[in-house]
């Protein structure tokens, strides 16, 4: 193999955040700027981790991943990786990602064949950002168990960018990605894979398909999966239709586009909305459920009735080891992110089950998962998933609850009224009580002023004390979150600031490290409500108090200039 050194200078402000690598597609589009983060990631690497070894490539199918596979096959066979395993058309979605690395680990354990040892693989994908020409891309790396690169390495790749002076790459043509097969250049090979084999293969270890095929196969349970035109419409036909027995006409929005068909693939109640308008409309649905640009996340929506992601978290652990099979024997510790509603905590309460507190972000689940203290997670980011992979899987909480539904009423004849989403919900919030939970997104605002905010935030937690009044809220504790990794040691600080009030109820304010323009602030707002009687209620309804406390100790309609949020989940 001939390897050509390109002489190259470092590129201001390539760090990753919450989740990989993610900027405008012009600017990836610069000379080198996406060579150079590659580069600089071999640069961080011990070498036997990628020397003679094997990673994957696959991503989202927006704009620009077609170029950016065969620049990232190019500079990984510069550097000595032996084979590079790409999804068909270079898709894969952000967990199959993850299986394909964590399946061909397995075959390494089994027939100590080397070739099969895959050390890490590459996301192209901005998730759940808009794609195309005029807007989003990005780059994740996902180590050895398939988790997403911890920061230690993230830091160090971040480092390497700042002082590159050359990318390796190999002097090989563009490789085929239309066909599947195995392609050798020289000692270096390249394999085009089946996108959905590996990840529906797992799919069927961890679920009992013939019991969610009982369910999706009966005429009086109709339901609705919308891929929003990202990656997981190319699994959901194989899948829901194919092998679990849904309509062909139950998969909406079901072919990949690279722009995503001019939409915003982020499955919530403002940008999936033509499914919110079918699950709310006339004869409605029984199940209905989308997934984003990546395929790692979910939402659920019952006939006019939407599940709250840190709800969805709580009701998979709670029903989990009864309907899914790969938990027969229980979940063995339970976690959610820092702003997610506390519902989750309840049921590990109640089943007594070891429970964690992580930073937001999927990357603090896999060492707790990797030590075999954690089975089921979630973020109220509508990310929801468990240790069968290292990242949050879509499709994986969609066949769940489906999961869930079918065992409900496996016994229920032609006919019979069927538990619905709803009810499974409300009695979910009669046993553990009722965690009303919004979050309140204000996107792409004047940096300057965000930042101030949060500064006025700091300066407020060191200010305060437990026992202040604020409203009727007393205060228990405010503080700006840092987590110490239970099994690493590892700590992240400065996470978000939280005021929890003595009835447990809370208001955190974090900015997002996922945009790719100007500052997002997240404000989050829980309250516990015991009482049966009030369930009913809206959940705006229900926070409003808290709402407007927030927005006065804050200041952020001064801050940010901002009357309204633009998103509210
Ligand atoms: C957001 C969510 C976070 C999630 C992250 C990646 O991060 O809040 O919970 O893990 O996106 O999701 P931030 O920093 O913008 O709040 V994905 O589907 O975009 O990879
Ligand atoms: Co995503």
């Amino acid at each position: 193999l001939n390897i050509k050194l390109i002489p190259t200078k470092p590129i201001e402000g390539q760090k990753t955040g919450t989740s990989g690598l993610r900027k405008k597609v012009k600017v990836f589009m610069q000379d080198n700027y996406l060579a150079n983060w590659i580069q600089a990631l071999f640069n961080s690497l011990p070498p036997e981790d990628y020397k003679d070894g094997v990673l994957v490539l696959g991503g989202d199918g927006r704009y620009f991943n077609r170029e950016a596979s065969q620049i990232i096959i190019k500079i990984a066979a510069g550097n000595g990786v032996a084979k590079i395993l790409v999804g068909k058309e270079g898709i894969l979605s952000t967990p199959a990602v993850s299986a394909v690395i964590r399946k061909r680990k397995a075959m390494f354990n089994t027939f100590l064949i080397f070739d099969f040892l895959a050390n890490g693989g590459f996301i192209m994908s901005a998730s759940h950002n808009p794609g195309g020409p005029d807007y989003d891309w990005g780059i994740k790396f996902n180590y050895s168990s398939g988790q997403p690169a911890p920061e230690s390495i993230t830091d160090k790749i971040y480092g390497n960018t700042l002082s590159i002076s050359e990318i390796k790459v190999a002097d090989i043509p563009d490789v085929d990605l239309t066909s599947l097969g195995v392609t050798k250049y020289g000692n270096f090979t390249v394999e085009v894979v089946d996108p959905v084999a590996d990840y529906l293969e797992l799919m069927e270890d961890v679920f009992d398909f013939s019991l969610i095929r009982s369910l999706l196969s009966r005429p009086d349970f109709r339901f609705i999966f919308d891929a929003m035109h990202a990656v997981t419409g190319a699994y959901a036909k194989p899948i829901f239709v194919d092998k679990l027995g849904a309509g062909l006409n139950s998969v909406a929005n079901g072919v990949p586009l690279e722009d995503f068909g001019h939409g915003h693939p982020d499955p919530n109640l403002t940008y999936a909305k033509d499914l919110v308008n079918i699950m709310y409309g006339e004869n409605a649905p029984d199940f209905g459920a989308a997934s984003d640009g990546d395929g790692d996340r979910n939402m659920i929506l019952g006939g006019e009735f939407f599940v709250t992601p840190s709800d969805s978290v709580a009701i998979i652990a709670a029903n989990a080891q009864e309907a899914i099979p790969y938990f027969q024997s229980g979940p063995k510790g339970l976690a959610r992110s820092m702003p997610t509603s506390g519902a989750l905590d309840r049921v590990a309460h109640k089943l007594n089950l070891p429970f964690y507190e992580v930073p937001t972000g999927w990357k603090f689940f896999g060492n707790l998962m990797d030590a075999g203290k954690l089975s089921i997670c979630g973020e109220e980011s509508f990310g929801t998933g468990s240790d069968h992979v290292r990242e949050k899987d879509g499709i994986w909480a969609v066949l769940a609850w489906l999961s869930i539904i079918a065992y409900l009423n496996k016994d229920k004849k032609p006919g019979e009224q069927l538990i619905s989403v709803a009810d499974v919900v409300k009695k979910h919030w009669a046993t553990y009580g009722r965690n009303f939970f919004s979050r309140y997104d204000y996107e792409e605002c004047e940096s300057e002023g965000a930042n101030k905010m949060v500064e006025h935030l700091r300066d407020l937690v060191s200010r305060s004390k437990a026992g202040d009044k604020y409203g009727n809220y007393v205060l228990h504790l405010a503080d700006d979150f840092n987590y110490t990794d239970p099994v690493d040691g590892s700590v992240a600080s400065k996470q978000g600031v939280r005021f929890i009030f003595t009835d447990g109820s809370r208001i955190i304010f974090r900015l997002s490290g996922t945009g790719s323009a100007g500052a997002t602030v997240r404000l989050y707002i829980e309250q516990f409500e015991p009482d049966v009687s009030k369930h009913n209620l809206d959940a705006q309804a229900a926070l409003k108090p808290l709402i407007d406390l927030s927005l006065s100790l804050s200041k952020l309609k001064d801050f940010t200039g901002r009357e309204k949020p633009t998103v509210i989940t």
